[in-house]
């Protein structure tokens, strides 16, 4: 799927702005025709989550309606071209009509939908009117209030959330990414695909185009003293570039890959891509990127920041970028679902090697409900490599994090999802982030292991040492078992800021950074370990519990508005003395 871009041939207008919304607790909105626009609204932004713009929304989670008008700008021209509407991520369950007319319904937040709109704009004063729910039910993914007998091999633990979710952030609600209106041309490129390789100093590109004609198609490769043009009537093309500029956390060399549809001399479609050059595999212990072996230091996050919740927020990407290259981190998990296309961009420019992650978060094996939850999450993992298999950045897909699947019917579960990413991206590692360890049933697909392991926190509480002679047990056990590297996905401790305590003492600051530095010694000094990642690049809200104060996790390294604990300066002379 192909992110909507500008130029010549191709507009794009973004919606976002003050919207009008309304809360429907009592399911008024069908009956009263809302479907076709409703009055007595409030303003929202858009995208942001709804919980904290208002005083009265933040545990509402059912249904509530979104409105906006629009007219058509000049260049949109309903009658010569395609026109999509496209949303980039809602949560959970989006319904949507335009001028009165239902255009279709979209489940699973964090990954884009679209719509043809092309029959159904007027010139002028469109109306798009879009009903979300997002509310949590035991059959879907991620899962949410569950039965008392689905309760015991689910919950995270015996104090549940409120509201009741059944993983640890908040369960967000609301329109999270901006919507986009664009036109292309009727026989535009619908999709893109490049894999590529290193032959000794060439960069081989394998570029495959979808399109609905069989016309001449150009490409045009640039940058780093490249300036390559090759055209086929065919949907493939092979483009060597010699002596590339590899694509690497160093060196994250992008080249602009410019494809264009050609009749009749005249060009009638454009759509440019930065590429960047690189391997990745598993080899024995190791990860290797561009043939050489590859040591991930970084986070897992959440999108989650104060007021817009789980919205998209330019400023803060921006913002952590800047502080993960301060702290010396090359990586990260988009924990616990796909991140929004302009963070997977950015990470390709500043050179992030990025864990893609499903929303396939909290799954659990009972029977019931369970056919629909494999089914989600096979539309999960087609999407996120729709979306993002083009991104150098990208370097593992993970299908899930922290199933309940010590299960007997985990296993067919994920042989499923596995074959499943295999048959998609042949030229990825697949994984599944455990917390299970020696009875994950996934691991036996998975080409490396993620392992979450929070000793000296939830196990061996306080005991810093104990907790690392543990950890180093259980990882030589595991590698023993099933012979694969290993990558520590989650580790860490909720940190009070401005908490101190000598000896260090669970919460304070000095306990944080004492544990880190404790583990990762234990992590580095075992070389099929190919990596840290901490839990968490930040403070983030969740859902009220006793194990939650404030309703925030307090795991971060850096604070919800990005601050330093003590830590964070520890783990930077770590990750900037390799
Ligand atoms: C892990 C989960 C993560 C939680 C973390 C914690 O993967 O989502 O936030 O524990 O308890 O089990 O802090």
């Amino acid at each position: 799927m192909l992110y909507p871009q500008s130029n010549p041939f191709r507009q794009t207008i973004d919606l976002s702005g003050f919207w009008d919304f309304a809360f429907d607790p009592e399911q008024r909105g069908y009956s009263a025709g809302w479907v076709r626009g409703f009055a007595d609204a409030r303003p929202i932004a858009v995208p942001a989550s709804w919980n904290d713009q208002f005083e009265d929304g933040r545990d509402y989670l059912g249904a509530a309606w979104y409105q906006t008008h629009f007219d058509l700008p000049l260049g949109f021209d309903p009658g010569l071209q395609k026109i999509c509407l496209r949303f980039g991520s809602v949560n959970y369950l989006a319904e949507v009509w335009l001028n009165g007319e239902c255009l279709g319904t979209h489940e699973g937040g964090h990954l884009p939908f679209e719509f043809d709109v092309t029959a159904r704009l007027q010139r002028e004063a469109n109306i798009l009117v879009v009903r979300v729910d997002g509310e949590l039910k035991p059959d879907r993914v991620p899962p949410g209030n569950l039965t008392t007998d689905m309760q015991d091999v689910a919950t995270h633990s015996k104090y549940p959330n409120y509201p009741n979710a059944s993983f640890d952030f908040f369960p967000f609600c609301g329109i999270h990414r901006p919507v986009l209106l664009y036109a292309t041309t009727r026989e535009a490129i619908q999709d893109v695909t490049v894999i590529t390789d290193i032959v000794g100093e060439t960069g081989r590109m394998r570029v495959t185009i979808e399109h609905s004609t069989s016309t001449l198609a150009r490409f045009t490769l640039r940058g780093h003293g490249a300036n390559i043009v090759a055209e086929t009537h065919a949907n493939e093309i092979v483009l060597d570039v010699p002596r590339a500029a590899l694509w690497s956390p160093d060196a994250p060399n992008l080249y602009d890959l410019i494809i264009e549809l050609v009749r009749d001399g005249a060009v009638f479609d454009r759509y440019t891509l930065a590429i960047g050059i690189r391997t990745i595999q598993v080899a024995g212990d190791a990860l290797l990127l561009n043939g050489k072996p590859i040591h991930l230091a970084g986070f897992g996050r959440h999108e989650d920041f104060a007021i817009s919740g789980r919205g998209y927020n330019p400023p803060v990407i921006v913002k952590d970028f800047a502080l993960l290259k301060w702290i010396g981190a090359n990586s990260f998990r988009t924990s616990h679902y796909p991140y929004s296309e302009q963070m997977m961009d950015l990470a390709d420019r500043l050179g992030f090697l990025v864990i893609d992650e499903t929303p396939a978060v909290g799954l659990f094996f009972v029977e019931s409900g369970l056919e629909r939850r494999l089914e989600l999450c096979r539309q999960y993992t087609r999407d996120v490599i729709a979306r993002d298999k083009n991104h150098p950045s990208v370097i593992m897909w993970s299908l899930a994090n922290e199933p309940r699947s010590n299960h007997p019917n985990a296993k067919n579960f994920f042989r499923n999802l596995f074959d499943l990413a295999k048959s998609l991206d042949a030229t990825r590692p697949v994984t599944v982030v455990s917390n299970k360890s020696l009875e994950e049933e996934a691991f036996e697909f998975c080409d490396m292991l993620c392992l979450n392991r929070y000793n000296a926190w939830y196990h061996d509480s306080g005991q810093l040492d104990a907790g690392s002679v543990a950890l180093a047990k259980e990882i030589d056990a595991l590698h023993a078992k099933f012979n694969k590297p290993l990558l520590m996905a989650e580790f860490g401790a909720d940190t009070i800021p401005g908490w101190h305590a000598q000896p260090p003492e669970m919460f304070s600051e000095e306990f944080q950074a004492e544990l880190l530095d404790q583990q990762i010694h234990v992590l580095r000094s075992r070389p099929f370990v190919v990596g840290e990642q901490i839990w968490n690049m930040c403070d983030f809200k969740t859902g009220q519990s006793v194990r939650r104060m404030g309703s925030m996790n307090y795991k971060g390294v850096f604070t919800r508005d990005r601050r330093p604990k003590l830590a964070a300066h520890r783990l930077r002379e770590i990750w900037n003395s390799k």
